[in-house]
């Protein structure tokens, strides 16, 4: 095992695109990353982390709500469908931007399909914290970093503080 580099903003890496995993994908060396990116999450320590953050551009998310770290949860080629429109807020921070935090809308209750480490189709519904996780990360994946739903000002700020701190 070990620990991968987290990319941060605003690293134009984090903006690229990742593509799906197809079958041939499925070897020992992608359980190894998922092995890698669980143990680099843990340390962080998140609740969430994204391939995409960890420079690895497919559609790969590790994911662990829970109180005791002991659910770990991996989806592949992830699917979201809202429930129902309703939204709510909640404060959201980022391994990639260390830090901060910010009040950001989310579907309360989705529905995901993905699949497994193993390439098993697998079928969830969630809601509250593992919903707008689930929501965070496959934004991640779309090159998407949650202070994008700020103003242009507040975006503009953090960019510089943030190309500052890694200059320093
Ligand atoms: O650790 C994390 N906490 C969190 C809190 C609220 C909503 C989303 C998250 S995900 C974040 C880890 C991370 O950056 N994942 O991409
Ligand atoms: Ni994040």
């Amino acid at each position: 095992m070990s620990l991968l580099t987290i990319l941060e903003y605003p690293d134009p890496r984090l903006r690229t695109k990742a593509t799906p995993l197809v079958a041939a994908d499925f070897t020992a060396a992608l359980q190894q990353q998922i092995d890698d990116m669980f143990e680099t999450m843990y340390e962080a320590p998140g609740i969430g982390l994204a391939a995409t953050q960890v420079d690895f551009h497919k559609q790969l998310i590790v994911i662990d709500v829970s109180e005791e770290k002991n659910q770990p949860w991996v989806l592949i080629n992830p699917e979201l469908t809202p429930l129902e429109p309703t939204c709510e807020l909640m404060q959201e921070g980022c391994l990639s931007v260390p830090e901060y935090t910010a009040d950001i809308e989310r579907y309360l209750r989705i529905k995901v399909t993905s699949l497994d480490r193993h390439g098993n189709p697998q079928e969830f519904e969630c809601e509250g914290l593992l919903a707008h996780c689930v929501q965070h990360e496959c934004d991640h994946l779309k090159g998407i970093v949650f202070v994008d739903y700020l103003s242009r000002l507040k975006q503009e700020r953090l960019r510089k503080k943030y190309l500052k701190l890694q200059k320093a």
